[in-house]
């Protein structure tokens, strides 16, 4: 018997990027186990990835390529071989391509976050072919656009400092189910002595286990950070020298800041005026002492109209009082751009030689699937490749996409290792490999560590990596450029940029023996100012958003769906609904584990007992959520965790797992932030009955 040890890294679109050693015995993985001395990861894997074997072995894998033999939607597929489903893609495709490639739409996201398998060779056919180009934008890009005016670029504190903090500010994250290595440094702080604050509607279990929780309406973070910045300069809780030497646009601020008095802030997030007071009174006071204040922000507070301004108004805070100074103190939203990853290699937008396909924005893919050819718009879109994503059970707005993948003029392949939603209406099913099958890089957006991830078995079946599908795929069609003959370590290889000092340590050989390298990076990168801005300074007056015409101040921009807004809307539908991630899912990912659903257990919805009871609703009956754009049914649990006006969903459910078929994205909307076109799931007005 052999028996080795090999070192992988988790895929999942999951900021702790975990560094894993995998036990394989005579070819076959039997151990899945965090390193113990990658320092983040600290030997522990969360329950999902702790079974990663078992979804890898699932009797449900695909292992074969299928085609679609009943009606869209219905699932049924028979087994053909890899060479007569390659011949019927390229036969599919290259009539439309010669008509006008823009009619072909790449629909992608974090399935695997690597640099390799995500858009590396499937960008390169994309680009070669000149179809429509796609912005990611189903996540992170509100926060990232307004923290990129602010600060200058997704860098921040290093989670690797956050036990040194005497006060946390956990604002609009989950970290218990989402980032739970960073929660492992929270509770460290908490040992030494840190206050913690949760500030989320909804009592996650994070907020459970703070000693605080300021339960604010969804979509009001803007005017809670508004409301802190005028107490803290009413009462002067300030570092003035870091304002005059390192921050742009202080009396501007002063000025806007005025009008947002305590109780203007507490009317407007439905909260108390105490509580406002009293959280800016704790940052300041503790900032003043000279203790390192830091804030964790996420990605719950961006899935609003103003997800964008949130952002940016609760990143003006550590330059305020200083919080910069300290390795410890500052704020995190993400720490991707602190990795000179090199997408133009890897990625060769220069194969587009010249042309300028349309942009299609992921979030609006219901509408898009079925719109007509106009001169605004386009081609019609008459074929999808879908990878890394399962568009039927995430996308917003779902009726609309599941009646656009419906369409029978629409030609869809899908790659995936199960019979996802999205597989359900595909034409062509192509078996791609997991990360115990195939070889990756990658970057995090939680810590510092450039990653490897070692192939630790051979591909299942027939199975095959994204990577050398898109190979296929290009071939077939006719591509011959040597850029489609690079192996995965060759694509690997050019994951980071060692021009850059950052990663000057990077070679791919030895960060496969290894397994990680930080990379280099000063331990306060902003203690003595040097933002990434224009100015060089924490912007709190931004010419960059005037010139993009947003307002260059922080402001508060009230929900779409509010009673501020859309009043009748909100009379018709006076609930605030919210579908963030459930623990032992990710995104859709997990929800066919059988051991992760058994704990999930079935759709529920949480309701407050006061809307409970307005409504009839007792614990555990069944009850039906809608709106004008859909309806889903759920198992109400009646509990104080959603505060009164607020239902929560945990999400996201496959649909087919449901009882009805549908989930929470049935009555999630197509509207867009703000800033960085991201999508509005938390801006949702629904009403709640009794199911019949
Ligand atoms: N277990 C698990 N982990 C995950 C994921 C998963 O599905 N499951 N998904 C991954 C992905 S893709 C992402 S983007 C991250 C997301 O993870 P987080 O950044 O933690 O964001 P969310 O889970 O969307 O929301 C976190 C909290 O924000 C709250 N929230 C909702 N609306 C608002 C608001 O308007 N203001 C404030 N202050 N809070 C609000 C929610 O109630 C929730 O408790 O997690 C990643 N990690
Ligand atoms: N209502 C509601 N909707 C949401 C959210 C929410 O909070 N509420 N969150 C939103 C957010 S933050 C995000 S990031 C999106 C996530 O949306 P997606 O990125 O679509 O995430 P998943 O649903 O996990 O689907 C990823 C799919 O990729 C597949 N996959 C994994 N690895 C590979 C691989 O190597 N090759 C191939 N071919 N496939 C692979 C997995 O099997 C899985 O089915 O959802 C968004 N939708
Ligand atoms: S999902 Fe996140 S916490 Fe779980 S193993 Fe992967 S990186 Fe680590
Ligand atoms: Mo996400």
């Amino acid at each position: 018997m052999t028996k080795t040890l090999v070192r992988a890294a988790c895929p999942h679109d999951c900021p702790d990027t975990c560094a894993i050693l995998v036990t394989v015995e005579d070819g076959v993985a039997t151990e899945i186990k965090g390193d113990p001395e990658h320092p983040t990861t600290a030997g522990v894997l969360c329950t999902k990835v702790s079974r990663y074997i078992e979804r890898t072995y699932h009797p449900d894998r695909l292992l074969t390529p299928l085609r679609r033999v009943g009606k869209k939607g219905e699932g049924k597929f028979a087994p053909i071989g890899w060479d007569e489903a390659l011949d019927e893609i390229a036969a599919r495709l290259s009539p439309i391509a010669a008509r006008d490639p823009q009619a072909i739409l790449p629909y992608s996201y974090c399935g695997t976050m690597g640099l390799v398998q995500g858009e590396a060779m499937a960008m390169r056919f994309f680009h070669s072919l000149g179809a429509s180009l796609l912005d990611r934008t189903v996540c992170a890009t509100a926060g990232f656009t307004g923290y990129k005016y602010t600060i200058g670029g997704s860098i921040g504190t290093d989670m690797e400092t956050f036990q040194d903090a005497k006060l946390i500010l956990i604002w609009g994250g989950n970290p218990i189910a989402s980032n739970l290595h960073f929660w492992t440094r929270v509770q460290e702080a908490k040992r030494r002595g840190a206050k913690l604050i949760a500030i989320d509607p909804y009592r996650s279990l994070t907020a459970e286990k703070c000693h605080q929780h300021i339960a604010l309406m969804p979509g009001t973070d803007a005017a809670l950070a508004l409301g802190m910045m005028h107490v803290l300069i009413a009462e002067d809780l300030l570092d003035h020298a870091y304002i005059d030497a390192h921050t742009l646009g202080f009396a501007a601020l002063k000025e806007r800041v005025a009008a947002w008095t305590p109780e203007l802030t507490a009317a407007t997030c439905g909260i108390g005026v105490d509580e406002v007071v009293q959280l800016a009174r704790d940052y300041g006071r503790t900032a003043m002492a000279g203790d390192a204040v830091a804030i964790r922000v996420n990605y719950g507070m961006q899935r609003v109209r103003g997800g964008g301004m949130a952002v940016r108004n609760v990143a003006c805070l550590p330059a305020l009082v200083g919080a910069w100074r300290h390795a410890a103190g500052g704020i995190q939203l993400s720490s991707s751009g602190s990795f000179p990853s090199n997408k133009a290699a890897l990625q060769r937008a220069d194969l587009l030689a010249g042309r300028t396909p349309r942009t299609i924005n992921m979030n609006t893919i219901g509408d898009d699937l079925l719109r007509e050819a106009s001169p605004a718009f386009g081609p019609k879109i008459e074929a999808v490749i879908v990878y890394n994503a399962n568009p039927v059970a995430i996308a917003p707005d779902s009726s609309k996409v599941q009646r656009g993948f419906e369409r029978d003029d629409l030609f869809t392949v899908v790659l995936e290792h199960f019979r996802t939603d999205s597989v359900d209406y595909a034409d062509i099913v192509l078996p791609a490999t997991t990360q115990l099958e195939h070889v990756d890089a990658h970057l995090s957006y939680g810590h510092l560590y450039m990653m490897a991830n070692n192939a630790a078995i051979a591909p299942l079946g027939q199975s095959k990596p994204n990577t050398e599908i898109f190979r296929l795929i290009a071939r077939r069609m006719g591509f011959t450029d040597a850029l489609f003959d690079e192996s995965d370590d060759q694509l690997a290889s050019q994951a980071f940029n060692k021009q850059d000092a950052r990663a000057v340590h990077f070679d791919w050989e030895s960060l496969k023996r290894s397994g990680w390298s930080k990379l280099n990076m000063p331990a306060a990168p902003f203690a003595a100012g040097g933002f990434p801005t224009p100015s060089g300074k924490c912007e709190f007056y931004s010419a960059s958003m005037l010139a993009d015409g947003l307002d260059p101040l922080p402001d508060y921009i009230p929900n779409y769906e509010s009673v501020a807004s859309s009043p009748e809307l909100a009379q018709k539908y006076p609930l605030a609904m919210i579908s963030p991630p459930a623990r032992n899912f990710l995104n859709s990912t997990f929800v066919n584990v059988q051991s992760l659903r058994a704990t999930e257990g079935e759709p529920r919805l949480d309701i407050h007992p006061i809307d409970a009871a307005a409504r009839g609703i007792a614990d555990k009956e069944m009850v039906r959520i809608f709106n004008d754009r859909g309806a889903f049914v759920a198992r109400a649990r009646v509990t104080p965790k959603a505060r009164a006006g607020l239902v929560v969903g945990l999400s996201i459910w496959w649909k087919k797992l449901a009882s009805d078929g549908k989930n929470a994205n049935e009555v999630t909307s197509q509207r867009l932030t703000d800033m960085g076109r991201a999508p509005t799931f938390y801006d949702t007005l629904v009403q709640v009955e009794r199911a019949s």
